[in-house]
């Protein structure tokens, strides 16, 4: 097992006032309406109904929160009993008490209406101050549509996150291309974000191939957040109620 599998579902949050005020880290997941953020946290958690998932756009309209933890001893692992760090038996995270590591956070689509990200109030006062406010905000995975590429909302949305919180942008929906179609969407991808005004240098926007269906670009996408929370200074801390 692995750190997203144990994923429980914590809150829905429909006020910044309301979310937990621990400093627990967060990974917002992100995107434009029905471009499969809900999806890809249930395939990375490795669990059906998570998220909601939905073939209505504008499914996801609070904030949902989902809790990771680990048995203590996953944490400072080292590679002498075969298991990497923040993995760990299914036995054992019933034997030892857990400890919260940090949260998901599945966020409302924007992309209705063809108006910059700053005037759709409704996902401006919620998703949108979050992904500004937040303290605990630790990174962001930024879902976009393979097929779409970097939309001009996609664009708005990367400079509404601050320059030095990492992004991992996710082509999803793969399965929906051809092999070839694949690797040129990344390529195309990958030059597009290196362009200077995206203004965040190369470490902190990274992109990955990822079809929830077809579990495409999974394990890839689950070490970077995985590392994201592990590293993370505000990682450990002792079991608590949440
Ligand atoms: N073929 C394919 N379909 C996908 C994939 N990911 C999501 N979908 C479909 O896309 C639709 C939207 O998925 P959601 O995960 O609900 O999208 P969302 O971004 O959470 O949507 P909102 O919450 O409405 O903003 C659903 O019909 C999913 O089944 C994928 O990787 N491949
Ligand atoms: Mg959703």
């Amino acid at each position: 097992m692995s750190l997203l599998q144990t994923a429980q579902f914590l809150d829905t949050v429909v006020r910044l006032e309301h979310l937990p005020k621990d400093d627990l880290p967060e990974i917002a997941f992100v995107g434009r309406s029905n471009a499969g953020k809900s999806s890809a946290i249930n395939t990375l958690c490795d669990r059906k109904r998570l998220a909601y998932a939905s073939k209505t756009p504008g499914r996801t309209q609070a904030l949902n929160l989902f809790s990771l933890r680990l048995p203590a001893s996953a944490i400072e692992r080292d590679n002498s009993d075969g298991k990497k760090a923040g993995e760990f038996a299914s036995g054992e995270a019933a034997k030892l008490e857990p400890v919260w590591i940090g949260r998901l956070v599945d966020t409302p689509g924007y992309g209705y209406a063809a108006a910059p990200i700053h005037t759709k109030s409704q996902w401006d006062r919620l998703a949108g101050r979050y992904l500004q406010a937040r303290k605990n905000l630790r990174a962001v995975v930024l879902i976009t549509d393979v097929r779409r590429g970097l939309t001009t909302l996609d664009e708005d949305l990367l400079q509404w996150i601050a320059p030095g919180i990492p992004v991992l942008m996710l082509l999803t929906k793969a399965d929906k291309l051809s092999h070839q179609e694949r690797l040129l969407a990344l390529k195309a991808m990958q030059q597009t974000l290196k362009a200077p005004e995206h203004h965040r240098p190369q470490a902190l926007l990274t992109c990955q191939l990822f079809s929830a269906t077809h579990r495409t670009g999974l394990e890839e996408t689950r070490q970077v957040i995985k590392a994201w929370l592990l590293e993370s200074d505000q990682a450990r801390h002792p079991p608590q109620a949440v």
